[in-house]
């Protein structure tokens, strides 16, 4: 078995100690707790979600929401991936050097300070949608696993005297973005690429920060999200391919 360089950095099992001594750390611990717990609750029966796109394994919903005038509709999807585990899909949507070959509605990226193996602060622009402006993005990005196989991400807008909002071009929007996987094998077989199941649930809100047009904005949405989901988690099937397995 040879161990690639792709997965000397695979999440860590347990929070790397640098982050609990940032001063980030209480806010992600505590955001991060909620995402997760709220990630994996059903919709199903609950009122306002609706279903807007569903493939296969894959089902999108969204609730209509506007702040202030603009659209912030909470969307929630849930998926299920064959062959390979939640610590991988977590990998690949944490670390910002595959975020180009999945994330096709970003311009730019920078790392605006890296905390730990397990979390650092990203600032990331959008390619623009007219006729709105051009928006950006400065969030932390954090990984942990949890109880019972489970790897989670969550995004979640913060602010940074290097990378000020709302001077150039660019309107800041807010992210709060939360990728849970848990994945699961049939009892008493040991996980391989050929029996394990990851089930996703994956919940994002955003706050465009200034003017959208609401019909563009659900539009771009609605095109845009499943397009997403599927492309990420075939991207990652295609990297594990020929890998060992990842638990
Ligand atoms: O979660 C996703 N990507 C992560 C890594 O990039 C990260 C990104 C969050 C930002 C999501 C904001 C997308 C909005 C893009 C369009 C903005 C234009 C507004 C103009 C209005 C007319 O968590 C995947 C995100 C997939 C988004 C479709």
């Amino acid at each position: 078995v040879v161990i690639t360089r792709d997965q000397v950095d695979l999440p860590p099992p347990a929070i790397d100690s640098r982050l609990t001594l940032h001063p980030l750390w209480p806010e992600i611990d505590r955001i991060s707790t909620e995402q997760i717990t709220a990630a994996f609750e059903e919709v199903g029966g609950e009122i306002g979600w609706q279903l807007f796109a569903e493939e296969g394994d894959m089902k999108m919903y969204r609730r209509e929401m506007e702040v202030d005038g603009m659209v912030t509709d909470p969307l929630k999807a849930m998926h299920k991936v064959r062959g390979v585990s939640a610590r991988e899909m977590c990998h690949y949507f944490f670390n910002p050097r595959y975020r180009y070959e999945w994330e096709t509605t970003l311009e730019t990226m920078r790392i605006a300070e890296e905390i730990s193996c397990d979390a650092l602060v990203c600032h990331q622009t959008f390619k623009r949608i007219w006729p709105a402006s051009q928006r950006d993005a400065l969030f932390w990005s954090h990984v942990r696993a949890a109880p019972a196989h489970t790897y989670a991400v969550t995004n979640h807008s913060t602010t940074n005297d290097d990378f000020p909002a709302n001077t150039g071009a660019c309107i800041r929007l807010f992210v709060t973005v939360c990728l849970a996987c848990r994945s699961t094998c049939p009892a008493g077989q040991r996980p391989t690429r050929d029996n394990i199941t990851t089930s996703i649930a994956y919940c994002s809100t955003v706050n465009p920060g200034g003017w959208a047009p609401a019909g563009v904005l659900r539009a771009v949405y609605k095109r845009e999200y499943p397009k997403f989901l599927k492309r990420f988690t075939q991207y990652v099937v295609e990297q594990c391919r020929d890998k060992p397995l990842a638990m």
